[in-house]
């Protein structure tokens, strides 16, 4: 395959559908790829078909902010994120493509005691299960951040922070075209513009899914869709305690390389980074309500701006040059649902709020286990679906970087 200028192609044309595969994917974003991308490399399960209704990487994927970190509350969280964590480190490799991982050292502020309190709690959990973290006070924020007001305008002073060293950043679109091309490179199929309109089953089977291209059967279907999941789930009359809630971000103009941490406030509900291109990389909380929508406001970047320039006064000066949302698939524990379902045959990635991008390495990675094994990786059980009905929750809100 070659473009018109006759360099090889990143991906090729799209073949048409065949009429059966062994596994179907449902989202061609970073989660979705990963998995196609494990499947292949590690379990040799390659008839396998990647179903995206837009394009590569286009839905939560491209969205957020792309920070990588592993300090999350709960023992259950913190083993999750921090096998991501290091496997996001060795990606440039695994795909011989620069994703641009780039670790900076991850600052949360706390401003009130309470915040300190849960900052103390993180870290001990943290620390317990050999992730480096710790709480810090002014002085050394001061040091490492020198650029930003650390009394915030008067308003809230900061009184310390949760530090955790290697907290990251990384070039998001890559992500997904590095598990992307592996995937395709080891004989995955990648159907772009292709949206599942129904999923069929026998009995409590699947048994394959409609296409706006056709029907194709299969054995198993995963979906890995992030905002689009309660529309998928409805297909199957399967029930979960999802909610779609707008999250929207911001960058600004690029500038001089300046920032070399990450800083997040959970009280005033900002975070922002440097991109490798230059520019500031902002978001805050979620919409207050319930959307299903990518629509971005005014109001959001009204408010995320007024709390910015309490931190960094200097940004004052500086534009906002694109502002987009993505649609955050929140569960009541924010902890995500992930693995088998009722449905034989129907497994399920989805509820990653505001967290996706960090997992994506591990949930392809433990989906393709689960799909091989047809029974849920070790490192996933705590958040299967029924949890909910077993009334045995995985409480991570603690280590939300920003209120919700
Ligand atoms: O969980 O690190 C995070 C995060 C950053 C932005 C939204 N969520």
């Amino acid at each position: 395959f070659t473009s018109s200028h006759n360099e090889p192609r990143f991906f090729p044309e799209t073949r048409p559908l065949k009429s059966h595969y062994d596994v179907v994917i449902i989202g061609g974003g970073g989660h979705g790829m990963a998995c196609a991308y494990y499947l292949a490399k590690e379990h040799g399960i390659t008839d396998v078909a990647v179903l995206e209704q837009g394009y590569i990487g286009g839905g939560n994927t491209g969205r957020n902010t792309t920070i990588v970190r592993s300090n999350y509350l709960t023992p259950e969280g913190v083993k999750f994120y921090d096998t991501s964590l290091k496997l996001f480190e060795d990606l440039s490799d695994d795909f011989d493509l620069n994703i641009f991982y780039s670790t900076r050292g991850h600052f949360t502020l706390a401003h009130t005691d309470s915040a300190l309190r849960t900052m103390r709690w993180r870290a001990e959990v943290n620390k317990h299960h050999g992730i480096d973290s710790e709480v810090v006070d002014r002085d050394f924020i001061a040091k490492e951040v020198p650029y930003m007001d650390l009394d915030c305008a008067g308003h809230n002073p900061v009184m310390g922070a949760l530090y955790h060293a290697p907290g990251a950043v990384a070039r998001h679109d890559a992500v997904a075209w590095g598990y992307a091309r592996g995937a395709y490179n080891r004989g995955v199929e990648i159907h772009q513009k292709t949206r599942v309109t129904a999923i069929r089953t026998q009995g409590d089977r699947v048994t394959g899914v409609e296409t706006d291209r056709g029907f194709v059967s299969c054995n198993k279907v995963v979906s890995m869709v992030a905002g689009s999941t309660p529309r998928i789930t409805s297909m199957l009359g399967l029930q979960t305690p999802i909610e779609i809630y707008p999250l929207q971000a911001c960058v600004s103009e690029p500038v001089k390389p300046f920032m070399d941490t990450i800083v997040v406030s959970g009280s005033l509900h900002v975070y922002v980074s440097q991109s490798s291109r230059g520019e500031m990389v902002m978001g805050a909380s979620v919409d207050p309500s319930v959307l299903h929508s990518t629509r971005s406001s005014f109001d959001f970047v009204e408010g995320l701006t007024d709390k910015m320039i309490d931190l960094f006064p200097f940004m004052s000066r500086m534009k906002v040059m694109r502002q987009w949302a993505g649609m955050s698939d929140i569960t009541p524990d924010f902890a995500p649902i992930m693995g088998k379902t009722p449905i034989e045959g129907f497994y399920l990635d989805a509820g990653w709020g505001t967290w996706g991008f960090k997992a994506t390495p591990v949930s392809g990675k433990t989906m393709a286990w689960t799909l091989a094994n047809d029974r849920n990786h070790e490192l996933i059980e705590p958040f299967r679906l029924s949890r909910f009905a077993d009334f045995d929750l995985v409480g991570e809100k603690g280590a939300a970087s920003v209120g919700h």
